[in-house]
């Protein structure tokens, strides 16, 4: 009988690559989604995978609504990917960001516990949670210093998992996935935020971007890899905390150049600062060592950033031509 994986944040970027995994993999898919006012399905629709996913409303702030898609789906996994995710804004909304972010973790660990069911747990943690890093290469044991409200929040989140998984005996694994991108990435985050700005100005729709700190640098990997390292997670017989990383990073500024280097323009033409996008507390850098995920998971990135970047502009391209 096919397996059946309940998704929460299955709207965003890693929900549609997860669930364009799982069924390929023959599972039954039920996306767990807050109603929102606006279609907030546009990458399942791009994915292809719409059609094939249950949807059942929900949100990880309200248990209540957590115990009745595990009564009613009886799922056997549980991937935990609903947050509010982009740092920028947890400062601004810091309490939302931690109902969501730590409480919304809670509550479904909890639930699962109530429930008193085998579904195995996926937590989605950070490489934020190290922030202002303790050693040049972050891994499973490297000590945890968050640098905003999404970092703090997520780190109550990652310590509940353990938590839970000690105390209660939950198959509940913690996935420390550094930062990974795609086509389908949201266009606040740096990365799509370049790409989409290379397409415009390379098809004459834009003449500048505004960036924040250039020499940020970050291990960027493709969401697609890193959504095979969730579900391996899970596919083990002992839960447990794994690093998800390349191993490589990478500064703003030179991503920004592999971008407009794909549409042969010179970025220096075109980035300009603007004080606007620096953050209150800055996280410099993160390199992952993804050893353990390698040894034990068997999981290896396949995407190198140039074809990772060259991917996302092309995307753009064609979104923006309307091909
Ligand atoms: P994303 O695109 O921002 O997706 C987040 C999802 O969470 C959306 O579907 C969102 O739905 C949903 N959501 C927000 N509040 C919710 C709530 N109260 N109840 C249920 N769902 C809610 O994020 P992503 O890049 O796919 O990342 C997936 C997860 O991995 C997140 O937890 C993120 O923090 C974590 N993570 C991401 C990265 C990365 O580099 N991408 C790295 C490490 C960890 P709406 O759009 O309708 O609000
Ligand atoms: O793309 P970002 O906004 O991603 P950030 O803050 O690293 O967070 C992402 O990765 C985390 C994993 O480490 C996830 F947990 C989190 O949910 C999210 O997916 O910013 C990357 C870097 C930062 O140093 C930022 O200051 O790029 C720098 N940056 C420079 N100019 C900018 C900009 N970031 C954004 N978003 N916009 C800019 O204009």
């Amino acid at each position: 009988m096919s397996k059946c994986a309940v998704i929460t944040g299955i709207t965003g970027q890693d929900g549609a690559y997860l669930s364009k995994l799982l069924l390929a993999k023959d599972y039954r898919v039920v996306g767990f989604t807050p109603r929102r006012g606006s279609d907030t399905h546009w990458r399942l629709r791009e994915m292809g995978v719409i059609d094939s996913i249950e949807f059942t409303y929900g949100d990880v702030t309200d248990l209540a609504s957590i115990l009745r898609v595990i009564d009613r789906f009886k799922p056997d996994e549980i991937y935990n990917l609903a947050a509010q995710s982009f740092v920028a804004a947890s400062w601004d909304e810091p309490a939302h960001t931690a109902e969501v972010n730590a409480i919304g973790v809670s509550n479904v660990l909890e639930a699962i516990r109530q429930a008193d069911t085998k579904a195995r747990f996926y937590q989605a943690s950070t490489s934020e949670m190290f922030g202002k890093i303790q050693t040049p290469m972050q891994d499973e044991s490297t000590p945890f210093y968050p640098r905003s409200p999404y970092g703090v929040s997520k780190l109550y989140g990652h310590w509940i998992t353990v938590n839970y998984r000690e105390s209660f005996g939950l198959h509940a694994s913690s996935g420390i996935l550094f930062n990974h991108e795609s086509p389908l990435r949201g266009i606040e985050f740096v990365t799509r935020k370049v790409s989409d700005a290379a397409a415009r100005i390379k098809l004459g729709l834009a003449s500048e971007l505004y960036l924040g700190n250039l020499e940020a640098m970050r291990d960027w990997g493709f969401a697609g890899d890193y959504v095979e390292a969730m579900w391996l997670m899970l596919q083990q017989p002992e839960p447990g905390d794994y690093v998800v990383a390349t191993g490589v990073n990478t500064t703003v500024r030179e991503m920004c150049r592999l971008a407009f280097e794909h549409v042969d323009l010179d970025y220096r033409d075109y980035v300009k600062t603007d004080p606007r996008y620096l953050r209150p507390a800055e996280v410099d850098v993160l390199l992952g060592n993804p050893a353990k995920a390698r040894a034990v998971l068997g999981w290896r990135p396949r995407t190198a950033l140039r074809d990772l970047i060259e991917m996302m502009v092309e995307a753009d391209l064609r979104r923006l031509r309307g091909d």
